[in-house]
């Protein structure tokens, strides 16, 4: 049977369950037999992970079906190809490739009943169990096997490692101390880690689908932008109690939208948030009280909606524009965001003061914004962003809001990064066929300085500085990968640490510190 004539049928079986395909295979009650004792009766999740196509991101459904028949190396999940025909593993695939009719309640209640207070504060010790510089540690996320390293960012050696939940995603999040680390999973899993002690504090489930999370200046709150279900999750940061369940909907409750993702903006005490399908930007007030100018009369082009209750604990203040806006960069203020249009050709830049767009530019080839580091060069601030579909890299200075230079470069690339003591800014150019390079640019020719291919063939991404700013990590994203440390000065490889397919490495310090050459 054709995979679209399959996926129809079985998109239609899950309204009418049981119903059994043309060739005989009920791919529900396959589930119900062989997956559900582990991935949860409804595909949420269980001891393995939800499988629901939005959690199982970029997956193809073939890659799914060979997951299904031969089991997925280093974790629980077996292979099935001894039991099941290769059409009910082709059946199996499509199934869970199938969204849910409809997405079950993931609220105030659902989470926590997720949570888990694994050890109390009173527990914890009072300084780090270990000698290396706690302010240097990095954190790695190693996605091949779903693991994280604890690396001492001066020898170089693991301090530990880790199983994490499946598929941590973006950037985990530090307490303003950098004592503990939060991570997030695609399945809304949070998890608070203490790096002195090096073990789980305490995890809960905020979502079903979920982008990313950001911690609040004080390190009291801790947001996560969910896509499904369509909210704003806001926790406590120390226990990951829900304090606020927000349904992320337009000023008349008529529309709902996923929530891209959010950010934390220190110097406004508020969190920024980018939504999918909505053409708004909301900030979100997380200080307590809120500022009085969080109660404001709205004017949306359908009308005026009244002012709003501040004695809401995190109101939100909306600024319209023209179309949604995704993947956030700002100014040192916060003051104004920079975001890209969705369909990858322009960059929109925002006031969240007067709550209005003030500048449009056009930026071809899908800016990568939220990858972007700024940096002061000739007195003015620029800003550069990757592009995921042009093999260029883009800067633009920060008050003009004009390009100063389009970098052409070996690729399209992910990530850039740079620290206050280097002269260079590191990018990648994996997502093209250039996936092995790595390339060094200088911060005030704007010239490309190197073109490094740290292991010829092999992906290489993903760079974070040492504390101070003299090395720099690269990730060789493949299953037997590593982290090359390079000397940031003469761009000598000094090191290789084996890892398994590590993506993202953050550096406590660079963290907590907010360096201007990292993600925030
Ligand atoms: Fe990411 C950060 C969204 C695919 C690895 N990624 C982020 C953030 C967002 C985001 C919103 C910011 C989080 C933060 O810091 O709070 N990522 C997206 C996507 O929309 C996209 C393109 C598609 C998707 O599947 O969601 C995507 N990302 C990927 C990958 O394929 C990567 C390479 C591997 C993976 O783990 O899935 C990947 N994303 C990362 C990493 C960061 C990240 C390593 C953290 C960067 C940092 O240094 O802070």
């Amino acid at each position: 049977m054709r995979p679209w004539l399959r996926n129809s049928l079985l998109a239609a079986s899950c309204l009418m369950p049981g119903m059994v395909l043309a060739d005989g295979i009920d791919a529900a009650a396959l589930y119900a037999q062989k997956c559900a004792s582990c991935h949860g009766a409804g595909r949420l999740g269980g001891m393995g992970p939800a499988l629901l196509p939005e959690n199982l991101g970029r997956l193809k459904p073939e890659e799914a079906a060979k997951i299904i028949a031969e089991g997925r190396p280093a974790t629980q999940m077996r292979g099935f190809s001894g039991e099941l025909s290769a059409e009910e593993v082709e059946a199996l695939a499509s199934f869970v490739m199938t969204p849910l009719e409809k997405v079950p309640a993931w609220g105030r209640e659902e989470i926590l009943a997720s949570r888990q207070v694994l050890v109390r504060p009173d527990q914890l010790p009072d300084r780090p169990r270990f000698t290396a510089d706690p302010l240097n540690l990095f954190v790695v996320v190693e996605a091949g096997d779903h693991h994280v390293t604890i690396l001492d960012g001066d020898t170089f050696e693991p301090l530990t490692r880790f199983a994490s939940r499946f598929a941590l995603h973006g950037g985990p999040k530090f307490s303003p101390d950098g004592r503990f680390v939060t991570f997030m999973s695609r399945d809304g899993w949070i998890t608070r880690y203490d790096l002195w002690s090096l073990q789980v504090v305490a995890e809960a489930r905020a979502g079903i689908n979920s982008r990313n999370i950001a911690i609040s200046g004080d390190g009291k709150v801790l947001a996560v932008a969910n896509y499904l279900p369509n909210t704003l999750v806001l926790l406590d940061a120390a226990t990951l109690e829900p304090l606020e369940v927000k349904p992320v909907q337009d000023p008349f409750g008529k529309k709902s939208s996923r929530v891209s993702a959010v950010y934390q903006a220190a110097p406004r005490q508020s969190f920024v948030v980018a939504l999918k399908d909505l053409p708004e930007v909301w900030e979100v007030a997380y200080s307590d009280p809120p500022p009085k100018s969080f109660g404001f009369v709205h004017s949306y082009e359908q009308g005026m909606v009244e002012g709003l209750d501040t004695k809401e604990r995190f109101p939100v203040r909306r600024s319209e524009v023209a179309e949604p806006l995704d993947d956030f960069f700002f100014d040192p203020t916060y003051a104004y965001v920079i975001g890209a249009s969705r369909d990858g050709r322009k960059a929109v830049v925002v006031n969240l003061d007067v709550r209005r767009p003030i500048k449009e530019l056009p930026l071809p080839g899908m800016p990568h914004l939220g990858s972007g580091i700024s940096w002061e060069r000739d007195g003015r601030r620029v800003l550069a962003t990757p592009h995921l579909q042009e093999a260029a890299i883009s800067v633009i200075d920060m008050k003009s809001w004009e390009l100063v230079k389009r970098i052409e470069t070996a690729g399209p690339g992910f990530f850039m990064r740079s620290h206050e003591n280097s002269r260079y800014v590191w990018t990648d150019a994996s997502l093209g066929k250039a996936k092995d390079t790595i390339q060094v640019i200088d911060k005030e020719s704007l010239e490309i300085e190197a073109s490094l291919r740290p292991e010829p063939g092999r992906t290489a991404g993903h760079v974070e500085f040492t504390r101070d700013g003299r090395y720099a990590l690269v990730s060789i994203m493949e299953r037997d990968g590593a982290l090359l440390v390079y000397d940031a000065t003469t761009l000598q490889p000094v090191r290789r640490i084996p890892m398994n397919k590590p993506v993202g490495k953050y550096n406590v310090w660079n963290k907590i510190s907010r360096s201007e050459g990292t993600s925030h």
